[in-house]
């Protein structure tokens, strides 16, 4: 019924100016032969309409975070090639990329029905530059320091001569584990360069590489001999697949760029990590990534030599994590969609969509991880963030709760209530579920976010609090962190959580992590306190946040931005004193996914930053080089090849 209609809505963003103040335009333009009367315009994306915001043309019938519902004036008609124009001023964040403006719109018809709006990426106005998508790809160049192609860069290289670079690597494993390691290491090769044939056997013209463990080696630390026998060693598996994958670089860049590249004919490499901790988080809560997306996205860490998968599983948006104590999570929390409990947001359209790992999915990506020597450690944030939690699981909130408070993100009431039994109920249930599931030593519980106004509605919080002898959020959330905590303890698991988990009195210091995500200044301060630290601040290692100022650029600019020269040439812990230290686990990039609504977005943003982020944690600092990182970088493969057309 709805397929007469045709519809395009064009948004543009006219920043302040002396004279004029700032406006954010969408006009519907009806491409139709038919007039449409008694419909409303549905919009998601980033950047949201929010309370501060006024709007001209049109009324704001329904707002939830980024979801923004107009009507149009009384008795409006858009009749056919004719436009309708909303005009809305005082946004409290401005646009600042064309991503974050609208990525999805529809209409509702009087009858409830949705059609179709096409929609074009959000202009500023006076902005001509052609918008970027892809991953930006350095050319190789023609000649460089040390012919040698490797990220991250080894410890200690003493190589000579060249010799005719093999088609493959024909692998001898001489015990089991490094039996094991060459298997992954085949497999891995085969998913990331399918057609290129790194492993082969000698008669396909292999070069014959021996593989054994050997003693007197540190936790992932492995050696190559290159001579009359090439060979890798290493104290374990996770050694002897990083020594592989260092020797399946040389070949690639090598073959592919003979030039420039040399396979060496003698000598030796020696390597092992600085940081123990080298990782990435990934939010699969605001945009899914299908259990596909997931595995090879962790072959490609491996191929950086990144060892700490941060899975967000949950959030606000969906909650992406089977739980057989409670469907609704996954078959409410999981999607969503026009009239579901959880609009669309995000550049999700009016059908359902969304999806959630189911714990078969959970433990093929556990067994690949393993073989790759990644350590899964799964989030569930709480008690903030918990929007997608409590429209599945109402029961949870307190039924005597008045008045409402917001997130920064614009979501109503998102948080578990700490005073409540059914909370810890709950928080058990599914802590039983994960730790089955997840053999990680660490868990992360979040506690980002939580509203300075949250539970101010509830008697059952108020209580709680008065026991406590405080009126501060932040005292209720660190009393249900530590209980959380202690749960966690128990069972042998450390808990890892955001740097908020440190305030209103914080939680054990000794059984735990935390990620200082605001600057290195509070993670040197919480080092002090004696918290475990991951650094990963939003202005550098935030993948969200866009390689430049540009409007051309996608992502977000809340933190700023961060081109990738910044990113590698970034020290994390920069005037930190040696016992602050101590307390240093590591660092990891984060993917907020709000801005990635689109896979070339993705490889946008996160390619080749998460490489320079894999020499941070892997090479000691005096070795590093960004012109080196910047020759090699365009070898290192993206997630799903789109390259940048400039
Ligand atoms: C802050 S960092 C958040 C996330 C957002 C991110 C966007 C943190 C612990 N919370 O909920 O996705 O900013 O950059």
């Amino acid at each position: 019924m709805t397929s007469r209609y045709a519809f395009r809505l064009a948004t543009a963003w006219h920043p302040a100016k002396d004279d004029e103040p700032l406006a954010y335009v969408l006009t519907l333009t009806n491409l139709s032969d038919e007039p449409i009367r008694d419909f409303r315009l549905c919009v998601s994306g980033p950047g949201r309409i929010d309370p501060a915001a006024s709007v001209e043309g049109a009324t704001l019938t329904a707002r939830l975070s980024n979801h923004s519902e107009f009507a149009p004036p009384v008795d409006f008609v858009l009749q056919p090639k004719t436009s309708w124009t909303i005009t809305a001023r005082g946004l409290s964040y401005p646009l600042r990329h064309w991503t974050d403006g609208g990525t999805t719109a529809y209409l509702v018809l009087a009858d409830g029905t949705t059609a179709p709006v096409a929609i074009t990426p959000t202009r500023a106005i006076g902005d001509n530059a052609p918008l970027k998508r892809g991953a930006e790809i350095y050319p190789v160049p023609v000649s460089v320091d040390v012919p040698l192609s490797i990220v991250p860069w080894p410890q200690a290289v003493s190589i000579s001569g060249r010799r005719c670079v093999p088609l493959g690597l024909a692998l001898l494993p001489r015990d089991d584990e490094a039996e094991r390691a060459a298997d992954t290491f085949e497999t891995l090769v085969q998913s990331l360069f399918p057609v290129e044939g790194i492993v082969r056997s000698q008669a396909e013209g292999g070069l014959p590489v021996t593989l054994r463990v050997a003693e007197g080696f540190k936790a992932e630390a492995y050696a190559i001999r290159f001579g009359d026998q090439t060979e890798v060693t290493a104290g374990s598996r996770s050694g002897l697949l990083y020594g592989l994958i260092t020797l399946g670089q040389i070949l690639r860049g090598a073959r592919l760029h003979p030039e420039t590249f040399v396979f060496p004919l003698e000598g030796e490499i020696r390597d092992e990590p600085t940081m123990r901790w080298r990782g990435t988080h990934l939010d699969v809560a605001r945009q899914f990534y299908g259990s596909a997306e997931i595995s090879q996205f962790l072959n490609i860490l491996a191929w950086n030599k990144l060892n700490r998968f941060h899975w967000h599983l949950s959030d606000d948006e969906a909650w992406r994590v089977e739980i057989d104590a409670y469907p609704e999570l996954v078959s409410i929390g999981a999607w969503r969609g026009h009239g579901l409990p959880i609009p669309p947001l995000l550049g999700s359209g009016p059908e359902a969509m969304g999806g959630y790992y189911t714990k078969v999915a959970i433990r093929e990506i556990i067994r690949l991880a393993d073989d790759l020597g990644i350590d899964v450690v799964p989030e569930i944030d709480m008690p903030g963030h918990c929007y997608s939690v409590l429209q599945s699981l109402p029961w949870l909130c307190d039924p005597q709760e008045t008045g409402e408070y917001f997130s920064i993100q614009g979501f109503p009431d998102n948080c578990l209530n700490p005073a409540r039994e059914e909370t810890y109920q709950f928080v058990e249930t599914i802590l039983d579920e994960l730790l089955e599931l997840f053999p990680s030593k660490t868990i992360h519980v979040g506690a980002d976010e939580v509203p300075a106004d949250a539970w101010t509605g509830s008697p059952q919080a108020k209580a709680r609090l008065a026991q406590l002898g405080s009126d501060n959020a932040a005292v209720l959330q660190a009393d249900f962190l530590k209980r959380v905590q202690a749960s966690l303890t128990k069972r042998g698991r450390i808990t890892g959580a955001w740097e908020e988990a440190a305030h209103g009195g914080g939680i054990d210091k000794n059984h735990c992590y935390l990620n200082g995500w605001h600057t290195v200044e509070i993670s040197a301060k919480l080092a002090t306190e004696g918290y475990d630290i991951v650094v990963c601040p939003g202005p550098v290692y935030y993948l969200d946040m866009a390689n430049s100022p540009d409007w051309s650029e996608p992502g977000a600019g809340w933190a700023g931005w961060s081109e990738p020269e910044k990113l590698y040439n970034f020290d994390p812990v920069e005037g930190w004193s040696t016992s602050q230290k101590e307390r240093f686990l590591g660092v990891q990039t984060c993917i907020w996914s709000e801005p990635m609504t689109d896979r070339a977005v993705f490889d946008r943003l996160v390619f080749p930053r998460i490489s320079a982020l894999a020499e941070t944690g892997w090479t000691r600092p005096e070795a590093k080089s960004w012109s080196r990182f910047k020759a090699l970088a365009g070898l290192m493969p993206i997630l799903y090849g789109f390259r940048s057309e400039a």
